[in-house]
């Protein structure tokens, strides 16, 4: 490590620190679902991988139709109910509460993201939707999926710590999940009174986002920004740790998700769900969507189960 990235002497300078602190509102998408949309909107409209970050709600009849993804991954992990997917390809599925879909769109996927028709009685769909970038020699790979289901996610428990590892490895326990841009994707569940004193490389850009109770996020000793539910923290660079501790004074847990990402420096060029890296190559992308060509030919003839359903083609 270079002398200018070692502590100067005193132990607090390796702490991450809340650099940004976002408030996500709610902001209609798809058809009929709201999204409290955090990164990619105006504000910040990339923080390298990631692209999107959007804790989405949906009730039926309502959700994300037919639209088409090239050149990152999509990763939505269910925090309430659940959402039935459907691709052109003929892969279908539903994400169950807890569960996880971890999709590489790569050269292109066209699919839908709707509530499940036998969600009897399950009135809202909750969940998180993140998209991370693909570096170039990754952005044409054949789509892949991962899927987990809740049982079968990494879970631990210490000191009124609960973890679930969706990416990454936390305490020598590694997630099932292997990603083309290095990632790490940590749920904790903070009981009132606990804390944690996480690890991030050096390097990756990294953000906590709340889903409830009350926290405080930094260096308990030297500066922390305390953040709510539907709130985005930006953490600065120039550290390795990150501390978080439950400052609820009403005896409830503290939620949240820490996402890192290794930034991958290249040139972004989005249009909605085409991410390339050059105008040219969006250009082409349009075209090849359009005229069914480069990995959207199954798209030609293709409509979703649940969007026909509901009479929307
Ligand atoms: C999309 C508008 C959209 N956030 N969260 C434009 F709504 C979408 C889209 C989603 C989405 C889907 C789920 Cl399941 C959860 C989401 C946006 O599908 F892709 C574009 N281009
Ligand atoms: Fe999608």
């Amino acid at each position: 490590m270079p002398i200018s990235e070692k502590s100067s002497g005193k132990n607090n300078i390796n702490k991450r620190l809340v650099v940004k602190k976002l408030f996500a509102r709610q902001q209609h998408e798809g058809f009929g679902a709201v999204v409290r949309r955090s990164i990619g909107r105006f504000e910040l409209r990339y923080f390298d991988p990631f692209l999107v970050l959007d804790e989405f709600s949906v009730s039926a009849p309502a959700g994300f139709p037919d639209h088409p993804h090239r050149g990152f991954e999509t990763v939505t992990y269910m925090l309430e109910g659940e959402i039935l997917h459907e691709d052109c390809e003929g892969h279908k599925g539903v994400i169950r509460e807890g569960g996880l879909q971890w999709m590489t769109a790569g050269k292109g996927i066209v699919h839908s993201e709707m509530p499940s028709s036998n969600s009897n009685g399950i009135t809202h769909n909750k969940g998180l939707q993140l998209w991370i970038n693909l570096s170039s020699k990754h952005k044409l790979v054949e789509p892949i999926y991962q899927e987990i289901e809740s049982k079968d996610i990494a879970e631990t428990e210490k000191d009124g710590v609960r973890v679930r590892i969706i990416a990454g490895e936390w305490n020598g326990v590694k997630s099932k999940i292997c990603t083309r841009t290095p990632t790490m994707y940590l749920d904790f569940t903070l009981s009132p009174g606990s804390r944690i004193s996480q690890s991030i490389p050096f390097h990756w850009n990294a953000f906590v986002y709340v889903l409830e109770g009350q926290g405080h996020f930094g260096d308990s000793k030297l500066q922390h920004s305390g953040a709510a539910a539907h709130h985005l923290l930006l953490l600065g660079l120039g550290g390795d740790r990150l501390e978080a501790w439950n400052s609820s004074d009403s005896g409830l847990p503290l939620r949240f998700i820490l996402v890192g990402g290794e930034p991958i420096g290249e040139p972004m060029v989005q249009f909605g769900p085409f991410v390339m890296n050059t105008q040219e190559e969006i250009d082409q992308t349009i075209d090849d969507f359009d005229n069914f060509r480069n990995g959207f030919e199954k798209a030609r003839h293709w409509k979703s189960q649940a969007a026909s359903a509901l009479g929307l083609f």
